[in-house]
């Protein structure tokens, strides 16, 4: 039911990366005419809301996370009175809107940071985190950094300012300042605008990485601590902060008090999911617990970090199903009787999934991207789709590091080429992990720029666009597409995928993903051969349950219950005691 309060539980939310969606004006940046004009594929598709990134006033350093103005659009996206009109339109089709919060920081070009930065007795110094150079050091300095903190974009998360002598915290790139929420008046400012955006008729927030806001203060100057460095790590390295700024003491507190004043007494509807990386099953169940209103869901990180080594995300490591499963498997039992999960293979950070976890050569494509997103969707939570995954979109062909956009890549790329690292080695990590991968422009058609756009396009359309399209998947009951739009439909009209316990079966095989969901008499059982060749999933262990008839599949005509899985072969089987 889509009036339901709580809709996201049988819901699927879509991800739309507005740069790289649909250009209205022919600039060849997305923009919100072009989300409006695709408004028919998402009601086709079926999902019940939108999740719209970023487009906030913003300088763009990164792509929209740096925001400038919370209360207004940037002039490349459109105008104000364009996002209210997309709502309109949505909610007309029954597609609720969702805004992504980024305020763990601002852009340094936001009113409240200049302000900020032009004296030590300006009323908004306090709103960013100023720091002193370490005792004994010269500011500005190597070695000077209040603390050994090192960005997520390379380099130190500690950015000295001539103007009034001091460092300013950043935890991402040093144009993204971080607000401090010890400060009332930041909390008190953010919270203003939320309302003011629910308001304006949206639906809810994704809130970017919101467990970071609360820092581990230590009490005494300069109040921040350095984080462990790894044995073996050369003096004078910077380390990758963790409980020093990941679910932080305050954290639960702050995030409580945002749903009392913004959220508490408003429509039962409205949704919040908190961005989370670094957080365990624990902190999990906090978080989510309906009973401590903080937020509905979060986003965790644990599986899209198993084919990560000890070195972070560029440090390659082959993805073992086993591995791939347990950890599913952990977060629905972890989550189960409190709390809730979120679902996803992708979004505008990650790789695209079909490439990473299934296999993106002709032959394997359309089934091993279907066979991926039906384990995921028929998992207990709430579903993400980002934008192309429903059409079983690939990483992109990049030869070369000027074809890559994004700061992550490019930054981390140039810090070690200085360092003396192997540019080859550098670029075929890139090629697997870069951010870019997912932000090239959605194929809506097999024409002149994917039919992305009409001018030249901000970053190139993969050229296996000429057969990866939305156009040639609507009528075609075989494409990644119509599956998709199945596999949601099954989400909603199948009480037991929102609320059915969850068995995973042979947790050890290498090859086979099977599990069961149950309530209510009902049991569906998901199995998927995920890799080539054939699978008997009756001789590998699977028991067959009497009566149980194929609800959906990749397999095109339906095979019997438990006939042999093809290559990358999915099958939902349905049986009631
Ligand atoms: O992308 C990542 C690793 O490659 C993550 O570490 C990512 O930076 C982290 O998940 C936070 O992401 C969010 O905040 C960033 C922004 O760049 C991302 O696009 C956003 O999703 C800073 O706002």
């Amino acid at each position: 039911d889509p009036q339901a309060p709580e809709w996201w539980r049988s819901g699927v939310v879509y991800q739309v990366w507005p740069r790289s969606f649909a250009d209205s004006d022919g600039d060849g940046v997305g923009d919100l005419g072009g989300v409006i004009s695709k408004l028919d594929h998402l009601e086709r598709l079926g999902v019940d809301a939108v999740w719209l990134s970023p487009v906030h006033a913003s300088p763009m350093v990164d792509n929209g996370y740096d925001i400038s103005d919370y209360q207004d659009v940037a002039p490349e996206f459109g105008t104000l009175a364009q996002l209210d009109e997309l709502v309109a339109q949505a909610h007309a089709r029954g597609i609720r809107v969702v805004m992504d919060l980024v305020v763990n920081h601002t852009s340094d070009q936001h009113a409240w940071f200049r302000e900020s930065r032009s004296s030590v007795e300006s009323p908004y110094r306090d709103f960013y985190w100023w720091r002193p150079p370490r005792e004994g050091h010269v500011g500005g300095e190597p070695g000077a950094e209040p603390t050994n903190w090192e960005s997520f974009f390379s380099g130190s998360t500690w950015q000295w300012d001539e103007a009034t002598g001091a460092y300013y915290l950043h935890l991402f790139a040093p144009e993204q300042p971080d607000l401090s929420w010890e400060n009332p008046a930041v909390r008190q400012a953010v919270h203003a605008m939320m309302r003011w955006w629910l308001d304006r008729g949206i639906d809810g927030f994704r809130m970017d990485v919101v467990n970071l806001i609360s820092k581990r203060v230590v009490p005494g100057t300069p109040g921040l601590a350095d984080a462990p460095v790894p044995p073996g790590a050369p003096p004078g390295s910077y380390a990758a902060p963790g409980d020093e700024t990941f679910n932080g003491p305050r954290i639960h507190e702050l995030l409580a008090e945002m749903h009392r004043e913004v959220f508490a007494g408003r429509d039962a509807g409205l949704v919040t999911v908190g961005e989370m990386p670094g957080t365990t099953i624990e902190h999990g169940r906090l978080y989510t617990d309906p009973a401590r209103a903080e937020v509905d869901m979060i986003f965790t990180f644990e599986h899209v970090d198993l084919d990560s080594g000890p070195g972070g995300k560029w440090d390659l490591r082959p993805l073992e199903l086993p591995r791939l499963k347990a950890t599913l498997d952990r977060w629905q039992q972890g989550l189960a009787d409190v709390g809730w999960n979120s679902l996803y293979w992708s979004n505008h950070d990650q790789p695209r999934p079909v490439s990473r976890f299934g296999d993106d050569s002709p032959q394997h494509r359309v089934r091993s991207a279907t066979a991926l997103a039906t384990v995921l969707q028929l998992h207990r939570g709430t579903a993400y789709v980002y934008q192309g995954e429903e059409l079983g979109m690939t990483n992109a062909p990049f030869a070369t590091i000027d074809d890559f956009d994004d700061l992550e890549s490019v930054n981390h790329y140039r810090e070690r080429v200085a360092r003396g690292d192997d540019p080859e080695q550098l670029l075929a990590a890139l090629r697997v992990k870069s951010r870019d991968n997912a932000r090239t422009p959605v194929q809506w058609t097999a024409g002149r720029h994917a039919g992305f756009t009409t001018g030249e396009p901000w970053l190139a359309v993969n050229p296996n666009h000429v057969e990866v399209n939305a156009e040639s998947q609507y009528d075609d009951p075989a494409s990644v597409f119509s599956h998709y739009r199945r596999l949601i439909a099954l989400r909603h009209d199948e009480p037991v995928v929102a609320r059915g316990d969850f068995t995973l079966l042979l947790p050890e095989h290498e090859r086979l993903w099977a599990f069961t969901r149950r309530a209510d008499g009902v049991t569906l059982t998901v199995l998927a051969h995920l890799s080539d060749g054939e699978l008997d999933p009756v001789a590998e262990g699977v028991v067959a349950s009497p009566g149980a008839e194929v609800v959906l599949t990749n397999e095109g005509t339906a095979a019997s219950a438990y006939a042999p899985l093809g290559p990358w072969a999915a099958r939902v089987l349905r049986s009631q005691d």
